[in-house]
C-alpha cells in the first residue's frame, strides 16, 4: 500500500482534509485528516465515501466533436477556431464562458484571463451566481469587500449560533458536528434554527424559529428594532466605524415582524436572547441567498452585527457559509461576471489598468459582463453564439431548466468541459472536452473561512483527459496567446496570481497573498492549509474587528432594508410556495454521489414534502407521486407527507436529473426571479400547483444492468451490485415479462418466474441467468411494499421464493432503508438494536452498532428514531 496523500474533499465548502491511499487497483481509501484545522480528522458521509466515487464507470475519457470521439489536437483547435471566428464576426461579447466553484483556483484564474484579458469580454460567469452572489453583493455593500470576518473557532467559541437558512447537519455536516461538540461540551450554548422547514439541524436547536417563506428581511429588521430600543446598540462603534445606522433603524421601523407569520412572544424571546449574548455568530446560507432580496437579506442580518459591533471578534460576527469547495476561490480570483481577479473591480479603471498591464494584456472590457441568468438569456436570443461550458449543469441547476436546455441545444457552438461523459448538459455539447476530476488534479481551493487548501493527484488522469487549466491555456495557444498562456504547472499559475494579489493589496485590497508569490514548486507540492491574508504584514485571522472597512472612506455602512413578499405570488392555480434544496448524502446533480450504492440509498428517488394538512385536502396519499406543475414546467416526485414543512410550502430536492429520473428537475419548476442587487435566482421562492398522479401501477425493481426505464414515472439509483428503480404509470404494458426483458437488457436465455394477480393488476417478476438473481420486478396498484434493502442485496443471488414476495424469508434479515451510510447500517437493525439491547443514547446506539460514529452525519436521524422507539414504548 503506498502512504497517504493528503488532499481537500471536493464537495461542501467546510473544505475538510481528507487522506486518500490508493489501492492499487484504481480505488482510493480515505480518511479524514486529523491535521486539517477546518475538520480535525472528521468527515461526513459524503467525505468518507469519495473512493466509491473515483471509478471510471460513466466517465469522459476522450474528446468528442459532434458526438464522435476524436483527438485532442482536433478538439483544441476546432475551439479555438470557433471562437476566433465567433469573436471575429460578431465581437468579443458574442461569446461566453460559464464556468463553477468546482473549478480549482489555477483553472479559474486561466479562465478568467482568457476571457477578461485576451478575448476582452466580461462574460465569463459562473455557478455561484446561483449560490453565492448575494453574500458577495450585501458583503460589498457593508463592508466595501466580499469578505467573511471570522474564522471556524467562532462558530466553538459562540455562545449563541443562529443558522438561518442553512441546513448544516445536512450541508455543512463536519461544521455542524464541530457546533454540537462544542454544545455538548459547554451545555449553556445556544443555537436557534430559523427555517421554513424543521430540518435535521433543528434537532441540535433550543429554538426554532419557521419563518414563512422569503421573510427574513422583517425578521432581522425586528432584531434591529429592538437593539435599538433595549439600547444595546455599541454606540461607540457605531460613531467610530459604521454610516447609515438611522436610515436602517428608519426602514426597519417602518413595518413590523407581522410577514414572518411568527407569534410576538417566539421573536420576542429569541431577540432578548440575541441581545443578552454578547457572542453571537449568525450563520447563513440558501435561504438567504438564494432570494429575490437575497441582497437586502445578508445586510438585514449584518446591520445587526455593525449595530452591536459583533463582528471580527472571537466567537462573534456574521458568517457566510460557502457551497462548493471553491465557492470562496472563484469569488477571490475574479470568477463572477462583475469582478476582476483579487478582489479587484472592473468598472474601476485604475484597477482595470493594473491588471491589464499585469498580463499584458491586448484588451480589457470597461463594463460587467452578462450574469447567469441574463447570459442564458443572450444566448437564447442569438446575442451569444459560442458558449463554453466548465464543470457545471446547468441544464439541470438553472431556473427554468426546460428553458435553459433548450437554448443550450438552440446555440450555434457548445463546448462542455466535464469529468461525466453522460450528463443533461454534457449532451447537447459539440464539443465535450474530457477533464481530470478529484483525486487527478493539481491545485487549491479556499474554503468558507479563507482557508486554502491543496487538493493533490492520487490517481493518474484516466484516459485522454487533461486538467482545466490545461485545456483552457491550449485554447487560449491556439487563438494566438500562447506565451499569456504558456503555463507548465499549477505551481507557476498560483505564483502568477499571488504576485497579483500583491498589487491588489497596494491598491488597498484585503486579499493578500503576496505571501505566497515567490513559493517553490516543492513548496506549492507541501503547502499546508494556510488563511489569508498571508502577507509581509499579516498572516490569516479576523477582519472588521478593528473597525476598519474597505470603503473609500474606511466606514462599514448599514444599509435601510424593506421586507418584500417574494417575487412570485401565489394564486388558485398555483397555490404553493416551492422550496428547493439538498439531501443528506446526495451531491448536486449526482454525476459523482451517484455512483456510491450506499449513498444513493438514504434518499433513492425525487421526492417533494407536503403538510398533512394539505395532503389531505388534495388527495395526496403518502409514498403516491405527486403531479407537480407551474408556468416554468412540470415534475414528478414522491409524496412525502410530513409536518416538517408549513402549509401551503412544499419541499422538492435539486438533485434528480434527466439520467437518473423521468421528471424529476426541481429546476424545471422554478421561475428565473432574480434579486436585482445580485442577479441571484430566487430558487426557494417559485409558485406550484400539485395534484394526485394518476398511477395505475406501482413498480420497484432491481436489476443487475443499467436498466432504460420506459414509464411516466421513473427513478434510478445504485445499489451495491447494480440498480434500483422505482415506477409508476397509467397505462400498463400487455406484458411485465416483455417489458421487463427490454428494460433490463435481458436476453432469450434469461429465465423469467412470474407470478402475476390480474385481479388486482399485481405481477412479481424475477429473471434468472445461470441461476442467479439479475433482476426482479415488482407491480402493484398500490405503492409497492418490497422490502428495497433487502432486494436491493440480493442480485447475484440463487434463486429464493423470497424473490418472488420481496420480503425476507425468516432466515434472511432485512436492515431496512440506510441511516448510516458509513457503515451501512439499516433503520429495522437500529430499530430492533434498540428494542433488543434496550439502548436509551445515540452514543450506546453507536457502541453496539458503530452507526453514527464515523461522520456523525446521521446522529439526528438515529435521535429521531430512538424517540420514535420511546414514544412507542410509552404507547404500549
Ligand atoms: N449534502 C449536500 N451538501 C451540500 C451540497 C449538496 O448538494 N449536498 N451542496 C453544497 C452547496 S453548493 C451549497 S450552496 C450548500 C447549501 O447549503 P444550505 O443553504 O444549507 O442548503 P439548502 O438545502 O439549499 O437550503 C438551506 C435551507 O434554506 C431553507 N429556506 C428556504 N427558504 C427560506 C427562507 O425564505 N428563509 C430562511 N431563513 N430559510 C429558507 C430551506 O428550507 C433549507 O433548509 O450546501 C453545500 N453542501
Ligand atoms: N432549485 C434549485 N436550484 C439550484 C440550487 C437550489 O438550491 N435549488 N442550488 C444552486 C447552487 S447553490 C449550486 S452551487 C448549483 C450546483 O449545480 P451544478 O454546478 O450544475 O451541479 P454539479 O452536479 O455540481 O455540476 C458539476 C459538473 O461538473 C462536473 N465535474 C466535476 N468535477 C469536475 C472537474 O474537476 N472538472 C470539470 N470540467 N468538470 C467537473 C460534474 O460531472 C458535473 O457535471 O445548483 C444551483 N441550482
Ligand atoms: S463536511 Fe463532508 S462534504 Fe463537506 S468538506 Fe467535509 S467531508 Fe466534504
Ligand atoms: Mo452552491
Amino acid at each position: 500500500m503506498s502512504a497517504p496523500v493528503c488532499t481537500t474533499c471536493p464537495y461542501c465548502g467546510v473544505g475538510c482534509g481528507v487522506l486518500a491511499t490508493p489501492d492499487g487497483a484504481g480505488g482510493l481509501s480515505v480518511t479524514g485528516d486529523k491535521s486539517h484545522p477546518a475538520n480535525l480528522g472528521r468527515l461526513c458521509s459524503k467525505g468518507s465515501a469519495l473512493g466509491e466515487t473515483v471509478g471510471l464507470e460513466g466517465r469522459l475519457l476522450a474528446p468528442h466533436i459532434n458526438g464522435k470521439e476524436a483527438g485532442w489536437d482536433d478538439a483544441t483547435a476546432e475551439v479555438a477556431r470557433r471562437f476566433s471566428e465567433t469573436i471575429a464576426q460578431h465581437g468579443p461579447d458574442s461569446v461566453a464562458f460559464y464556468v463553477s466553484g468546482q473549478l480549482l483556483t489555477e483553472d479559474y484564474y486561466v479562465a478568467n484571463k482568457l476571457m477578461k484579458g485576451f478575448i476582452g469580454s466580461a462574460n465569463i460567469d459562473t455557478n455561484s451566481r446561483l449560490c453565492m452572489a448575494s453574500s458577495v453583493a450585501g458583503h460589498k455593500r457593508a463592508f466595501g469587500t466580499d469578505t467573511v470576518p471570522g474564522t471556524y473557532e467562532d462558530l466553538e467559541e459562540a455562545d449563541l449560533v443562529v443558522l438561518t437558512g442553512s441546513n448544516l447537519a445536512w450541508c455543512h455536516p463536519v461544521l455542524y458536528q464541530r457546533i454540537v461538540a462544542a454544545k455538548t461540551a459547554r451545555p449553556s450554548m445556544q443555537i436557534v434554527v430559523i427555517d421554513p422547514r424543521r430540518t435535521a439541524t433543528c434537532d441540535a436547536a433550543d429554538m426554532h424559529l419557521p419563518l414563512a417563506a422569503g421573510s427574513d428581511v422583517a425578521l432581522f429588521n425586528g432584531l434591529l428594532r429592538r437593539i435599538r430600543d433595549m439600547g444595546a446598540t455599541d454606540e461607540a462603534f457605531v460613531r467610530s466605524h459604521v454610516d447609515g445606522f438611522d436610515d436602517a433603524i428608519a426602514a426597519a421601523s417602518s413595518q413590523t415582524s407581522e410577514a414572518t407569520g411568527l407569534p410576538d412572544d417566539l421573536l420576542t424571546r429569541f431577540y432578548d436572547l440575541w441581545l443578552r449574548t454578547e457572542k453571537v455568530v449568525t450563520v447563513y446560507s440558501q435561504g438567504v441567498n438564494q432570494s429575490s432580496q437575497g441582497t437586502d437579506k445578508v445586510n438585514a442580518i449584518l446591520n445587526c452585527h455593525l449595530a452591536t459591533g459583533r463582528i471580527g471578534k472571537p466567537g462573534m460576527g456574521p458568517f457566510s457559509v460557502t457551497g462548493q469547495p471553491n465557492a470562496m476561490g472563484g469569488r477571490e480570483v475574479g470568477g463572477l461576471a462583475n469582478m476582476l481577479a483579487c478582489h479587484l473591480d472592473i468598472e474601476n479603471a485604475a484597477h482595470r489598468m493594473a491588471v491589464r498591464e499585469f498580463w499584458q494584456a491586448p484588451r480589457m472590457p470597461a463594463a460587467q459582463g452578462l450574469k447567469a441568468v441574463d447570459m442564458f438569456d443572450a444566448v437564447e436570443r442569438g446575442q451569444i453564439k459560442a458558449l463554453w461550458i466548465m464543470a457545471t449543469n446547468p441544464a439541470v441547476s438553472m431556473p427554468e431548466a426546460d428553458r435553459v436546455r433548450a437554448t443550450i441545444a438552440g446555440c450555434d457552438f457548445v463546448v462542455v468541459s466535464d469529468i461525466t461523459a453522460e450528463t443533461d448538459t454534457a449532451r447537447l455539447a459539440h464539443v465535450l472536452l474530457p477533464a481530470t476530476g478529484w483525486g487527478e488534479k493539481e491545485g487549491t481551493v479556499t474554503n468558507s473561512e479563507r482557508r486554502i487548501s491543496r487538493q493533490r493527484a492520487v490517481l493518474p488522469a484516466p484516459g485522454q483527459a487533461k486538467h482545466d487549466w490545461q485545456i483552457i491555456a491550449e485554447v487560449a495557444s491556439a487563438m494566438g496567446w500562447r506565451s499569456a498562456f504558456d503555463y507548465s504547472s499549477p505551481a507557476e499559475i498560483f505564483r502568477e496570481y499571488a504576485t497579483l494579489s500583491g498589487i491588489a493589496a497596494a491598491m488597498g485590497k484585503d486579499f493578500d497573498i503576496s505571501g505566497l508569490a515567490g513559493i517553490s514548486d516543492a513548496d506549492y507540492a507541501a503547502l499546508a492549509p494556510v488563511q489569508w491574508p498571508v502577507s509581509a504584514t499579516r498572516s490569516g485571522g479576523r477582519f472588521f474587528g478593528d473597525g476598519k472597512f474597505f470603503t473609500p472612506d474606511g466606514r462599514g455602512r448599514m444599509l435601510p432594508v424593506h421586507n418584500a413578499a417574494p417575487v412570485a405570488a401565489t394564486d388558485r392555480r398555483y397555490p404553493f410556495r416551492l422550496n428547493t434544496g439538498r439531501v443528506r448524502d446526495h451531491w448536486h446533480t449526482m454525476t459523482r454521489t451517484g455512483k456510491s450504492p450506499r449513498l444513493s440509498q438514504h434518499m433513492a428517488e425525487p421526492y417533494v414534502e407536503v403538510h398533512p394538512d394539505d395532503a389531505s385536502r388534495l388527495g395526496l396519499r403518502p409514498a403516491g407521486i405527486a403531479d407537480i406543475e407551474s408556468r416554468t414546467g412540470r415534475a414528478l416526485a414522491r409524496v412525502i407527507v410530513t409536518e416538517r414543512v408549513r402549509t401551503g410550502e412544499v419541499f422538492v430536492p435539486m438533485h434528480w436529473t434527466g439520467e437518473t429520473a423521468s421528471l424529476g428537475r426541481a429546476d424545471a419548476l422554478v421561475a428565473s426571479v432574480t434579486d436585482p442587487v445580485s442577479g441571484q435566482p430566487d430558487s426557494k421562492g417559485a409558485v406550484v400547483g400539485i395534484a394526485p398522479y394518476a398511477a395505475n401501477w406501482f413498480g420497484f425493481a432491481v436489476s443487475t444492468r443499467k436498466p432504460r426505464p420506459d414509464a411516466p414515472y421513473w427513478a434510478l439509483a445504485r445499489a451495491r451490485d447494480g440498480w434500483r428503480l422505482e415506477l409508476a404509470g397509467a397505462e400498463a404494458p400487455e406484458s411485465w415479462e416483455d417489458w421487463g426483458r427490454t428494460v433490463f437488457g435481458l436476453g432469450p436465455d434469461a429465465e423469467a418466474m412470474v407470478v402475476s394477480d390480474k385481479a388486482r393488476g399485481g405481477a412479481r417478476l424475477a429473471f434468472m441467468e445461470s441461476g442467479r438473481l439479475q433482476a426482479a420486478l415488482f407491480i402493484a396498484a398500490e405503492p409497492v411494499a418490497a422490502s428495497r434493502s433487502f432486494m436491493a442485496g440480493q442480485l447475484g443471488a440463487a434463486p429464493a421464493p423470497a424473490h418472488l414476495s420481496g420480503q425476507p424469508g425468516q432466515d434472511m434479515p432485512d436492515p431496512g432503508a440506510v441511516v448510516c451510510a458509513c457503515f451501512d447500517v439499516g433503520v429495522n437493525t437500529i430499530l430492533a438494536a434498540i428494542e433488543s439491547q434496550q439502548l436509551a443514547s445515540v452514543e450506546a446506539i453507536g457502541a453496539a452498532l458503530q452507526a453514527g460514529t464515523n461522520c456523525g452525519s446521521c446522529r439526528p436521524e438515529l435521535a429521531a428514531l430512538l424517540a420514535s422507539a420511546t414514544r412507542r414504548e410509552a404507547a404500549e
